[in-house]
């Protein structure tokens, strides 16, 4: 049979029975009045944005300044990742581990079934075909999400390689006994009270249920690339992890890919499109964006970690983002973006907190902008936009083999205890610093903001199995012939007693990329300490830079008795006599 053309609408339908069947079965669940089978095509996306235009899910943002950006106002309850209706439905319930909500899965089927009855009605019911990561990887895997929110469609476009070429992958796939994971999304009544996410990893299935929002509602995001895959990555002897990946090129052209592990809202962004400082960029340094959020790690014949970004879009957090803060990131939103959750300015364009001087006309919820009602754009605002738009973006994210990982770094929001870097000794007690990461919370998901928690890898709301087991398969890397990454800790969020930060970050923080790979290559020194190894004196390049030496002290103080105590590493471990 030949192929089906790729400029040509995908029939309605696939030559996989299985989809097929599935497919029947949610919409005699759900009741949709069309069904859509999404051929990823500009056509498609094109008419998709024209229908939410027309019913005002989309706001067109000023198409002069900004041409194919617009702006969706979320429902005001649905702003946030939902980590307390987040269930991972393992049929042994200390499979899922104290790290996760669980629920039995027949219980869980018949809770969300309950809910998809009929929700569909009136509604398109969207085919998603999607593949994360380069298309022809064998390190890349397939989902199909079937959901009833042309924005969630318009998304996953950006987000994931969705469409034809992914559909004709899951086919191939299918043919050779390799399945798809199902993911069912409906945003139903967006009613908090009737939302749950749910994952069945025994089925590679996900039922996610009352949310249009981000990683509630783009399934190949938190619920597919992490929850999912890290319990496919554990049994199958891989990491599926919630990491940037970026290189750094050196002046001789060298480039090492760094992955990096922060929790939602931690600055992965801007670490992963960072530009370096002027006296760096003259010497030739480079940094290349693989990814901002995920990181998929296997490891290669040559016992090095190889790594994907399973995503090929960016669902990045607006506030805060600017000229200053990340310039690549605000050259490549400037076209073909959609905002969430954002304000506007008096002549219709973008705006949030950070991003320049003026001031807005209307909030985020469309209001005319009264400081009294809060920030003006939600600090959870996002923007969603092609990879492949960011002047940074490295051409390397689409080899099918991905890149070899030197290094892996650990870090949090910590405005006391933490230094700005250290290096653990091997990588036993690099997971050890993993395992003890913790981090102020921020607005990525509901709840109190700015409490320190425990957040280990920052997997804490992503680990799709049981933490003990999550550890020891990390610990199981370190066997004969792996040539690990080295592993590392950094605190770009240090504050003094009077609350301000010690350490400028952004563009800066290429003077501790420099050490960390200068530790890689055997070039750069280091000193003892109580936490790990921590960069000799005056190995951090500190030329041009406008901080004294009694704040670099202060910046890498480790107090092996703070470290101790309750604000340290033994913040929420039991005491002794519970073990
Ligand atoms: O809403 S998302 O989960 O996609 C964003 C995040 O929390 O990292
Ligand atoms: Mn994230």
């Amino acid at each position: 049979m030949n192929a089906v053309p790729r400029a040509q609408a995908a029939p309605a339908g696939s030559r996989l029975a299985a989809l097929n069947a599935w497919v029947d079965e949610v919409a005699a669940l759900t009741r949709p009045d069309r069904v859509h089978w999404c051929d990823g095509s500009d056509e498609e996306y094109a008419s998709l944005v024209a229908g939410m235009l027309a019913d005002g899910t989309l706001v067109e943002l000023d198409q002069a300044t900004h041409p194919g950006c617009y702006l969706h106002r979320s429902d005001p309850d649905d702003v946030a990742r939902v980590e307390h209706l987040t269930f991972v439905c393992s049929r042994e319930r200390d499979d899922a581990g104290p790290n996760n909500h669980w629920m039995a899965p027949e219980q869980a089927h018949a809770r969300m079934d309950a809910l998809f009855e009929g929700c569909m009605r009136g509604r398109t019911l969207y085919v998603v075909p999607y593949c994360m990561g380069p298309i022809d990887s064998p390190l890349a895997r397939c989902g199909v999400e079937i959901t009833d929110s042309p924005y969630v469609v318009a998304n996953m476009r950006l987000m994931t390689r969705m469409g034809a070429d992914a559909l004709a992958r899951i086919e191939r796939d299918g043919a050779q006994g390799r399945p798809f994971v199902r993911g069912l999304h409906s945003i139903g009544e967006l009613d908090p009270d009737r939302r749950f996410i749910m994952h069945f990893p025994e089925e590679l299935a996900i039922k996610s249920y009352g949310s249009g929002y981000g990683g509630n509602a783009l399934l190949g995001k938190k619920c597919h690339a992490l929850r999912i895959a890290s319990w496919q990555a554990r049994q199958e002897g891989w990491l599926a992890e919630h990491m940037l990946i970026l290189g750094l090129e050196d002046p001789q052209g060298a480039t090492h890919y760094i992955a990096a592990a922060f929790p939602s809202a931690c600055g992965k962004t801007n670490l992963a499109m960072l530009i370096p400082p002027e006296s760096y960029r003259e010497r030739g340094w480079k940094v290349w964006t693989v990814g901002d959020d995920i990181c998929w790690m296997h490891p290669g014949q040559d016992g090095r970690l190889w790594a994907i970004n399973p995503e090929a879009g960016y669902f990045g957090v607006a506030p805060g983002t600017s000229a200053r803060t990340n310039p690549n990131a605000l050259a490549m939103i400037q076209r073909d973006t959609i905002y969430t959750n954002v304000a506007v300015t008096e002549d219709n364009q973008p705006w949030w907190e950070g991003l320049d001087k003026r001031v807005p006309a209307l909030d985020w919820r469309g209001r005319p902008f009264d400081p009294a009602n809060g920030p003006a754009a939600h600090p959870n605002a996002r923007f969603t936009v092609s990879a492949r738009q960011c002047p940074s973006w490295s051409p390397r994210a689409e080899d099918p083999n991905g890149v070899p990982i030197s290094a892996i770094v650990f870090g949090g929001r910590r405005s006391t205890v933490m230094p700005l870097v250290f290096e653990a000794r091997d990588w036993a007690h690099g997971v050890r610093v993993g395992a003890a990461m913790g981090s102020e919370t921020t607005a990525a998901a509901t709840g109190t903001v700015g409490v320190m928690r425990r957040d280990p890898m920052a997997m804490k709301p992503f680990c799709g199995y049981h933490f003990g087991d999550y550890f020891a398969h990390w610990l199981s890397f370190d066997r004969p012939g792996a040539k690990l990454p080295k592993i590392f800790h950094v605190n770009w969020f240090r504050k003094d007693e009077d609350g301000r930060f010690l350490w400028p970050g952004f563009g800066e923080n290429m003077r501790v990329l420099e050490w960390i790979v200068g530790r890689v290559e055997g070039a750069a020194d280091a000193v003892d300490s109580p936490i790990g190894l921590l960069p000799a004196p005056h190995m951090l390049d500190l030329d041009g830079l406008d901080v004294s030496a009694e704040t670099m002290r202060q910046l890498l103080y480790v107090d092996a008795e703070e470290l101790a105590s309750g604000s340290g590493w033994a913040a929420d471990l039991p005491p002794p006599s519970q073990h």
